[in-house]
């Protein structure tokens, strides 16, 4: 009974945070999101993230692919604009989510540090944060971003970091089993070091603000242990923030859903084994517009 209420509670908390869709409203209304990666030979990861930000209501949806070798467009989703080699500018974007598959060269390096320089909501994920992890300098942008915004311009620049926890060890120099040891410790350190939110993933994602909030998600389960899942995920906060969702609330909404909705896919027999990742994303469109 304990549990039910702890879940209730904070169902309530996570739930709270999803975006109302207003009857006289326009694409322009929902947000035009960049994703970027996708290095060559990792084209899916963007697109997965993609995918999933389209099935979250963003409004317009354009991919910038760091390596060669992009497709022209996603067959199944022609209404993902995508753009080839760099080549996709940040200036008319309402938020960025960069990372999925982007590999760690100098184009990645580039495209994170004009990323960083952009007043747009941040989403920073996978090899964008083994990049932080490594050049000191792009982690010094980052904590300066957060800085400026100590006051009024943080609620107009959120930044979410989701680091898995070997991700999150080789941003705080240690090992992934410390980082478990004490998750909640460890992302409220992550917060604080680099004034941003923080999503630390894995069975019980951790989610903290430096200014001190942070909450346990109460969903997902052992389905979502699968190539691409983290990808999905980046999408589905990426596509709330794009919709002018603050960074802490669309972080807790991002984790409650994409674990909700493995659980829903899992309820009826397409989990926990064999879940491909892609297959969240309907699931959480399908929950959206259920709230
Ligand atoms: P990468 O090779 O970097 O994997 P990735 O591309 O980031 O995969 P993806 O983007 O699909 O998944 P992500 O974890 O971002 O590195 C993976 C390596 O990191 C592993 O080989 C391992 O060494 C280490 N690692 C990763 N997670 C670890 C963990 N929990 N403990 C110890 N080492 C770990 O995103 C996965 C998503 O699924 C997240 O949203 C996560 O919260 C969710 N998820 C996964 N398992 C879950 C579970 N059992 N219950 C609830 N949610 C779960
Ligand atoms: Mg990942």
């Amino acid at each position: 009974v304990a549990a039910d209420a702890a879940r209730l509670n904070a169902t309530a908390l996570f739930a709270t945070h999803f975006p109302a869709r207003a009857f006289a409203s326009h694409k322009g209304t929902f947000g035009s999101l960049a994703v970027v990666g996708g290095d060559t030979g990792m084209c899916g990861a963007p697109i997965l993230a993609a995918r999933a930000a389209l099935h979250t209501g963003a409004g317009k949806i354009h991919v910038g692919f760091v390596g060669e070798g992009a497709p022209p467009y996603d067959p199944p989703y022609p209404e993902l604009m995508l753009h080839p080699s760099g080549s996709l500018g940040f200036e008319a974007v309402d938020a960025i989510a960069i990372g999925c598959g982007m590999g760690t060269g100098a184009a990645a390096a580039s495209s994170l540090e004009r990323a960083l320089a952009c007043d747009a909501p941040l989403l920073i994920d996978a090899d964008a944060l083994n990049l932080l992890a490594r050049e000191k300098v792009l982690a010094d942008s980052l904590a300066a971003r957060g800085a400026t915004g100590a006051s009024h311009a943080a609620q107009a620049r959120p930044c979410v970091l989701t680091p898995h926890p070997l991700e999150a060890a080789r941003l705080m120099g240690c090992d992934a089993a410390t980082i478990q040891r004490n998750r909640l410790s460890a992302a409220r350190s992550l917060a604080a070091r680099f004034r941003a939110i923080i999503v630390l993933k894995g069975a019980g994602t951790v989610v903290a603000s430096p200014d001190g909030r942070a909450a346990i998600n109460p969903t997902g389960n052992a389905a979502l242990a699968t190539g691409g899942t983290g990808d999905v995920l980046g999408g589905i906060i990426g596509a709330l923030l794009a919709q002018g969702l603050p960074g802490y609330e669309a972080a807790l909404a991002g984790v409650y859903l994409h674990g909700l909705a493995a659980e829903t896919l899992t309820a009826a027999g397409r989990g926990p084994a064999g879940l491909a990742a892609g297959e969240l994303a309907s699931t959480v469109r399908e929950l959206l517009n259920r709230s």
